[in-house]
């Protein structure tokens, strides 16, 4: 596999996971998931983790998947690489593992005393990368395995946090997120 078919395949079978948390950015407002609720003195997940978001970031990506699939053929005559089209499981383990990921990353910064909005290096960048694909792995083994092959996984680690920090800057720029990250 040549390194321009491994970046397409990745960035084509990573969009559904990529997508949710820029549309939960959209999205966001109304109740907060934990309630407000507090553990050890601090949120649970805190304000900046609602229902709502939540929602709508799974959906975007569901809907982004099935219009991947829909498209698949003609993308695949105009670039001559194939690219995955994604099963009806694997639409949702992309879609909600970028948002739970997220989540658990939330609730990460708060025990570790971090605020809403503050930076966890590393953490910001990739934790709707692991927990999309892990979740990927266990509903659809096979599929993840055929798709997500050595050189196409070694492309999302590098390409993931480029691209993760490029729409949130971008996000920032246009006043649509309180920070760059
Ligand atoms: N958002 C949401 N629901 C989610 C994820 C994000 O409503 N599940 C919305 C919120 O309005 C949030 C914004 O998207 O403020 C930006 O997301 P993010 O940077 O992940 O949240 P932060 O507000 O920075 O909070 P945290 O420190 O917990 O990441
Ligand atoms: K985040
Ligand atoms: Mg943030």
């Amino acid at each position: 596999m040549s390194v321009i078919e491994a970046v397409v395949v990745a960035v084509w079978a990573m969009l559904p996971a990529y997508v949710p948390n820029n549309a939960a950015v959209l999205a966001g407002g109304g109740a907060p998931i934990d309630g407000g609720r507090t553990w050890g003195g601090r949120r649970v997940l805190g304000d900046g983790k609602t229902w709502r978001g939540t929602a709508v970031g799974t959906l975007v990506g569901v809907a982004l998947a099935a219009l991947l699939n829909a498209l698949a053929p003609g993308a695949e005559d105009a670039l001559g690489i194939g690219v995955p089209t994604f099963p009806a499981a694997v639409m949702v383990s992309l879609a909600f593992g970028a948002m739970l990921g997220d989540i658990l990353a939330s609730f990460l910064k708060r025990r570790t005393g971090r605020e809403r909005g503050a930076a966890f290096p590393g953490v910001d960048q990739l934790d709707f990368v692991i927990v999309s694909l892990g979740l990927t792995a266990i509903v659809a083994f096979d599929w993840f395995t055929d798709v997500f092959t050595l050189p196409v996984l070694a492309v999302v680690v590098v390409l993931t946090p480029a691209l993760h920090l490029l729409t949130n800057g971008i996000a920032y720029a246009l006043g649509l997120k309180d920070e760059p990250w």
